[in-house]
């Protein structure tokens, strides 16, 4: 895992958008904003101890696994395309990188976006509320699995969505909120 703030140019989602000079995140300015994260053995995910205790901690009931790849995902260019818009869940959103990489942009405090670059092994939590978007990178390939707090929602809602109740808890939650 590494995080950065992305530059602004308007290249392709896919390319890595560091700023020059890199401008890193840190894990710790990460926790302040909601964002959970565990390393893993994501060989070992059909059985592994660890990922068993966080899911019954979290109570991470639902699972699948997604392979988001041009021959495997139904639509690729045009789901890229929609994953790539800013947009927040009334749930947690929970990944867990299998194979491949992959990028979730997530908003500071200030708005700014910061680039978060997953690997296998990577789980994430992004909170309720958090407006965020999603991209492979220049490998086009990642494998994630998807967990959830029992019947999955995956609505995802554009911004601008600052009405509900999840968005209004998150941005209360933040120590110097919006
Ligand atoms: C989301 O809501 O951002 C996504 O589901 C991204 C794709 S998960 C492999
Ligand atoms: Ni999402």
């Amino acid at each position: 895992m590494e995080a950065w703030y992305i530059d602004e140019s308007d290249a392709d989602q896919r390319l890595p958008h560091k700023c020059d000079p890199n401008k890193p995140v840190s894990l710790e300015e990460l926790k302040h904003l909601g964002i959970l994260y565990w390393m893993l053995n994501a060989d070992l995910y059909e059985t592994d101890p660890e990922l068993q205790k966080i899911r019954e901690e979290r109570h991470y009931s639902y699972m699948d696994i997604v392979t988001v790849h041009k021959d495997t995902l139904p639509n690729y260019e045009e789901k890229l395309k929609m994953f790539f818009e800013e947009h927040l869940h009334l749930d947690e959103e929970i990944r867990y990188i299998l194979d491949g990489r992959a990028y979730f942009d997530v908003r500071d405090k200030e708005d700014k976006w910061i680039r978060i670059s997953l690997r296998k092994g990577n789980l994430i939590t992004l909170p309720a509320g958090m407006y965020h978007r999603f991209t492979v990178d220049e490998t086009n390939y990642t494998k994630a699995m998807r967990l959830f707090v029992g019947e999955p929602v995956w609505k995802a809602y554009n911004r601008p969505a600052d009405a509900f109740e999840a968005r209004q808890k998150y941005v209360e939650s933040l120590v110097y909120p919006l």
